[in-house]
C-alpha cells in the first residue's frame, strides 16, 4: 500500500504536460542566460569603474562615446525586446497547443468527476462503475473528463498530466487527460474548499487499453462477497441453524444493519446510499479518505471508529462497535475486491 504523495510536476507524463514542461525549460534557459549576461556586465562595470577612478578626474571613460550609446541602446532595448517576443510567442503557442485538446468532444473514453467536501466521486458513463478518489484511464488516448461539484468550488489538478480546471456547482467543465504510459499519477484539489481541502487528494491510474477494458468489466460486477453468496452464509436456510457463519457474512450483517447503508452503496446489496463514496470495490483501492490513510486493516479500523479524528470536519460520523464487530466489518470491507 502506498502513502499519499504530494503531487509534483516532474516528470511530465502527457503531451500537454510535456508542452508546458518544454516551455518552462525555455523560460529557465532564457532567464538564466539573461541573468548571466547582466551579472557579467555589472561586474565588468564595477571593475572598470574602479580602474577609472584611479585616473585623475576628467579622464572620461569611453562609455560616453557614440559607439557606447549604440551598444547601450542595443543591449538595453533591442535584445530584451527580442527575448520577450520569443518567449511570448512560445507562451501563445503553448496555450494554443494545450487548449486545442480542451474538450476532446469525440473522445472514446469519458469520465465524470463530481467534487464533494472532501472527496472525489468518479463515474464511467455507459458502464455501471463508480469509484472514489481514483480515476482509471487507458493510456495514449484523450480522455474527456467532465467536472462538476455537489457543494462548493473545487479544482481538479494532476500536475504530471494536465493543467487545472475548476469544478463549479451547477455547471460542467471539461478537461482532457492523457497519459503516455501506465502508472499512478497524484492529483490534488487546487481550490480551497473547507477545512479538509488539503486531504482532498486522488490518483489517476493509467492502464494499457486492454487492461483498462478488463478493469472496467471487473468493476461493473458486484464483488463476489457483496451479498449472501458464499457457501457458509446461506441466507435462504434457517440462518441460526447453519452453524458458525463466516466472518465475512458476520461483517456484512453488521454493515447492512448499521448507518453505513444510508451513505454508502455496495452494488448487489440493499446498501444504496449516495452521500459517501461507493464501496462496491473498496478493497481494490489504494487509499481511503482521499489520501489520508492507506487502505489496510489498521487504517480502516481507525477510520470507521474515529473518522473525525483522522479527518476532522469530514461528513462521516464515527461508529461505536465492539472489537469483534469491528473486526468482522473490516473483513467484509476487505472482501469487496
Ligand atoms: C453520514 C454519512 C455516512 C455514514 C453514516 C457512514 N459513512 Fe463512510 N463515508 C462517508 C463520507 C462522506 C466519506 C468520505 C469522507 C472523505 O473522504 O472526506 C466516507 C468514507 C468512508 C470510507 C472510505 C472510502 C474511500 O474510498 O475513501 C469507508 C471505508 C467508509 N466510509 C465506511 C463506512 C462504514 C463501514 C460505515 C458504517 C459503520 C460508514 N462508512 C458510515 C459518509 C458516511
Ligand atoms: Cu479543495
Amino acid at each position: 500500500m502506498i502513502a499519499a504523495r504530494i503531487p509534483a510536476m516532474f516528470p511530465p507524463a502527457s503531451p500537454d504536460a510535456s508542452r508546458v514542461d518544454s516551455h518552462w525549460q525555455l523560460l529557465l534557459i532564457a532567464g538564466s542566460a539573461v541573468w548571466v549576461v547582466v551579472v557579467t556586465v555589472a561586474l565588468v562595470a564595477v571593475v572598470r569603474r574602479r580602474r577609472s577612478t584611479e585616473h585623475p578626474a576628467g579622464d572620461v571613460p569611453e562609455a560616453t562615446s557614440g559607439n557606447g550609446h549604440l551598444a547601450v541602446g542595443f543591449l538595453g532595448a533591442v535584445v530584451p525586446a527580442l527575448i520577450i517576443i520569443g518567449v511570448m510567442t512560445d507562451s501563445v503557442l503553448v496555450l494554443r497547443d494545450t487548449a486545442g485538446t480542451g474538450d476532446a468532444a469525440d473522445a472514446a473514453t469519458v469520465v465524470e468527476v463530481d467534487g464533494n467536501q472532501f472527496w472525489w466521486e468518479v463515474r464511467y458513463p455507459g458502464h455501471d462503475v463508480e469509484t472514489a478518489n481514483e480515476i482509471h484511464i487507458p493510456t495514449n488516448q484523450d480522455v474527456r473528463v467532465e467536472l462538476t461539484s455537489s457543494d462548493v468550488i473545487h479544482s481538479f489538478w494532476v500536475p504530471q498530466l494536465s493543467g487545472k480546471v475548476d469544478l463549479v456547482p451547477g455547471q460542467t467543465n471539461v478537461l482532457t487527460l492523457a497519459a503516455d504510459k501506465p502508472g499512478t499519477y497524484w492529483g490534488q484539489c487546487a481550490e480551497y474548499c473547507g477545512v479538509q481541502h488539503a486531504w482532498m487528494r486522488f490518483v489517476v491510474v493509467a492502464h494499457e487499453p486492454q487492461e483498462y477494458a478488463g478493469w472496467l468489466d471487473a468493476q461493473a460486477r458486484p464483488a463476489a462477497s457483496a451479498d449472501q453468496t458464499d457457501g457458509d452464509a446461506d441466507a435462504d436456510g434457517p440462518a441460526a441453524d447453519v452453524g458458525p457463519v463466516s466472518e465475512v457474512a458476520a461483517g456484512r450483517e453488521i454493515f447492512m444493519s448499521s448507518s453505513c447503508v444510508y451513505c454508502h452503496t455496495v452494488a448487489g446489496t440493499e446498501a444504496q446510499g449516495t452521500l459517501g463514496p461507493d464501496l462496491t470495490h473498496l478493497a481494490s483501492r489504494q487509499m481511503i479518505g482521499a489520501g489520508v490513510l492507506p487502505n489496510d486493516r489498521k487504517s480502516l479500523a481507525r477510520w470507521i471508529e474515529h473518522p473525525q479524528k483522522v479527518k476532522p470536519g469530514n461528513v462521516m460520523p464515527g461508529t461505536d462497535l465492539d472489537d469483534d464487530e469491528l473486526d468482522a466489518l473490516i473483513t467484509y470491507l476487505q472482501s469487496l475486491e
